[in-house]
């Protein structure tokens, strides 16, 4: 039983261990901001817009776009609309007696998922920069100019914002943002960062190449193949967005795994970058691999031998370990854990990392998915 219970607390160790890792080359390094050589640009820019049945909420984010701090005469605005609801036509009466921004409506006949959607998008996207943001997400008006200094220092080719405020008030995924910040502004440092995020995420028009037409981590792997290419993906917290997000356990899973499988396939299929590609294969990667494909195993395995050496040691007493646990999700769920609500956010993340690979190992993961009405709600 002892020889379980050290096995236990050895599992759970090592699941913590990249995170101890990771801390102590950020306290080494105390890293702060984007790594980019920032400064003032004005280049013509591309904002790709993805809809899929957004007509409760699509104007809304085209008087967001028109309105950011950023001359419109230099600005293009690229639909790619997969709808069958009247998202198409509020997009075309937008813009009948607009001058500036132009826009650029792709139409398609049929949903193919989001990838093949944007592939023609960014193909379509005439300017220097181009920008991808999703409709279920708000911008700072200072996102562009940002974005376009990062992309003014010639290494950098391709850079994310930071999620700074969780529309629907979910405590659990700020925690998790806040965590995911640091970490990413830790692997900009150090070279460039795996996880580009869909409401903000710009890339340089020409280092632009297709993704996988069934990849469900589109950003990532945009950003992702652009590092393999030679260009640096940094992220920069001074690029500010807000997106909705659920704090119950239940309802976050939906969002949570689809997004894991995504991001868990990628780095299987592009596995042959680890140790090449200097401190993105040889620390970002391994990070991540470690983080998303190995640590919710031992995890699981680790919960599962301690909740078994609980029992086999104090009988019936030991079942107190595994309702402990339901417990800890009930709270953390609730918003309710106080201090320990960020442990309560990384450990809803291992269990949708694990949830996508039983999926993934399953033969799932489909590239179509439901649109979220409830966390529509909050744009209307
Ligand atoms: N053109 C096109 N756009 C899509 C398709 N699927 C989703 N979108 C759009 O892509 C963006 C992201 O989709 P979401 O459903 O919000 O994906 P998500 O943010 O990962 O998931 P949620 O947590 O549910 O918001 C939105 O602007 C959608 O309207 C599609 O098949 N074609
Ligand atoms: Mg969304």
């Amino acid at each position: 039983m002892r020889r379980i219970r050290n096995a236990a607390v050895g599992l759970l160790g090592l699941t913590g261990l990249p995170y101890l890792c990771y801390l102590a080359v950020a306290v080494i390094l105390d890293p702060e901001g984007s790594p980019a050589d920032k400064r003032p640009a004005e280049p013509t820019i591309s904002i790709v817009l993805p809809t899929y049945n957004e007509e409760r909420i699509v104007e809304g984010k085209l008087s967001e776009l028109v309105d950011l701090d950023y001359p419109m005469e230099h600005v293009e605005v690229v639909v790619v609309d997969s709808s069958d609801d009247e998202t198409r036509d509020i997009v075309r009466s937008f813009f009948a007696d607009r001058d500036a921004p132009t826009l650029t409506l792709i139409e398609e006949d049929e949903r193919r998922g989001l990838s093949p959607a944007l592939n023609d998008a960014y193909a379509a996207a005439a300017n220097e920069v181009v920008v991808k943001t999703d409709c279920d997400s708000r911008i700072a008006a200072d996102a562009l100019r940002e974005a376009a200094a990062n992309l003014a220092d010639p290494s950098v080719r391709a850079v994310t914002g930071r999620n700074a405020e969780v529309l629907g008030g979910s405590a659990v995924e700020a925690g998790y943002r806040d965590i995911q910040s640091r970490i990413q502004v830790l692997e900009s440092h150090l070279d460039s960062t795996l996880i580009f995020h869909g409401p903000f995420s710009a890339f340089e028009n020409d280092a632009i190449v297709p993704i996988d037409s069934d990849s469900i981590a589109d950003d990532s792997e945009l950003a992702l193949r652009i590092r393999k290419n030679g260009g640096r993906a940094v992220f920069d917290p001074a690029i500010r967005y807000k997106e909705a997000a659920h704090s119950e356990f239940r309802k976050r899973r939906q969002q949570k795994d689809r997004r894991a499988m995504g991001l868990l396939r990628l780095l299987w299929r592009q596995r042959s970058m680890l140790g090449g590609f200097g401190n993105y294969g040889r620390v970002v990667l391994p990070f991540n691999w470690w983080f998303m494909l190995i640590s919710p195993w031992l995890l699981m395995t680790g919960l599962v031998l301690s909740s078994a050496a609980a029992v086999g040691l104090a009988g019936p007493l030991g079942l107190l370990v595994p309702a402990g646990v339901v417990a800890f999700v009930r709270a953390g769920s609730r918003d309710a854990l106080g201090r320990l609500q960020p442990a309560y956010s990384l450990f809803d993340t291992q269990v949708s990392l694990f949830k996508a690979s039983v999926t993934l190992l399953r033969g799932g993961g489909s590239e179509i998915w439901d649109v979220d009405q409830e966390l529509r709600d909050v744009y209307e």
